[in-house]
């Protein structure tokens, strides 16, 4: 009850078993009606396990929490991406991720918003806030499933990113449907597609140009290039996952997204995959299996190709009337790419 974890009610609590302190490290207080005494050392020591006020943490991606039931009187900043402080276990419930009685929930770290807003869902109701450098959002175990986390960010430089896309050693099949691309695919261990869903939700509260796109690619050379661009969003499904992408072109690979050939652009175009042709082109499937290129945002087809069969493949057409690989037109002649990373930075 000092803790605040009840109310003078009562109620169920949670407690775990933690090392005892040393000499004198048990200090005493008065807090919520409660006055505890100091003490010395003693062999062990408890303390309350989050549940209810379990915030969320930026130092984890993907955390699993058993919420209790009924987790009333937490404070919940935001829809859809939640302040990272605000009650995990309330936020799922106003997420409609989680029933009021509580249970097992998944929770990720998000980029940060510049605001939230409130609102009042599946009997929940939600602040509006300011910014905050983290948040979090809810992800379900079908999802996660073959993944020990959901998605993977690069801490590596000081600003963070979402690499949404990975590859280096051709054991993921590109060749994959809608509901791969949408869902991801994957692992984040090895190679993976983050997912179509969660790149939308990422950068939903963004302004196009509030978001950066980097493209890192590694030839069968072994030299390395970039290409970079300023503005980079993905739309909601109802779009076909459309891209944004647009602003400033930098890098070393050369512009194979948006300005070298203008049907080729990938911005405003929605996403295709072998089993959904979304594409600009009225008589051709970009994405389609026999072309071994992947899904992509094609638009009267594409000049970036990272998702594109990892090997030449047997039956390709010699010579090939494109190139039967991954690669990206502008750079080294579409050169065969033995290993990509794609990512994003949205700046709060
Ligand atoms: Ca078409």
């Amino acid at each position: 009850m000092q803790d605040q974890w009840i109310d003078g009610g009562g109620g169920p609590v949670v407690v775990y078993r933690s090392p005892g302190k040393r000499s004198n490290r048990y200090s005493g207080g008065n807090r919520n009606a409660v006055k505890s005494e100091s003490c010395s050392a003693d062999g062990d020591s408890y303390s309350f396990e989050m549940t209810c006020s379990t915030q969320g943490d930026s130092s984890t991606l993907v955390t699993q929490v058993d919420c209790p039931a009924y987790c009333r009187g937490e404070v919940v900043y935001g829809s859809e991406i939640y302040s990272d402080k605000s009650s995990v276990c309330r936020a799922a419930v106003h997420a409609g991720a989680l029933p009021d009685k509580g249970g097992l929930v998944i929770f990720y770290t998000t980029l940060g918003q510049r605001s939230y807003t409130g609102t009042k869902r599946n009997g929940v109701q939600s602040k509006s806030s300011s910014a905050s450098k983290s948040a979090f959002a809810f992800t379900n175990i079908d999802e996660c499933v073959h993944n020990a986390v959901c998605f993977y960010q690069d801490t590596v430089e000081s600003t963070v990113k979402k690499v949404f896309q990975r590859r280096f050693d051709g054991s993921v099949d590109f060749q994959a449907y809608w509901s791969d691309y949408r869902n991801g695919f994957g692992s984040l261990n090895g190679e993976f597609w983050w997912g179509l869903k969660k790149m939308h939700i990422a950068t939903k509260p963004f302004q196009c140009n509030q978001c950066r796109l980097r493209v890192e690619l590694k030839d069968i050379d072994t030299e390395t290039s970039y290409a970079e661009y300023s503005e980079f969003g993905v739309g909601p499904e109802s779009t076909e996952y459309q891209c944004c992408v647009g602003g400033q072109y930098t890098g070393t690979a050369g512009d194979s997204m948006i300005s070298t050939l203008a049907h080729h652009s990938a911005n405003g175009v929605g996403f295709s995959t072998r089993d959904r042709d979304n594409d600009n082109s009225p008589h051709q499937h970009c994405a389609d299996f026999s072309r071994r290129e992947g899904g992509w945002w094609f638009n009267d087809c594409s000049f970036a190709i990272p998702n594109g069969a990892w090997k030449t493949y047997p039956g390709c057409p010699k010579p090939p009337q494109y190139p039967c690989h991954a690669h990206w037109f502008t750079y080294k002649n579409s050169i065969r790419l033995i290993g990509t990373e794609l990512k994003f930075r949205c700046d709060i």
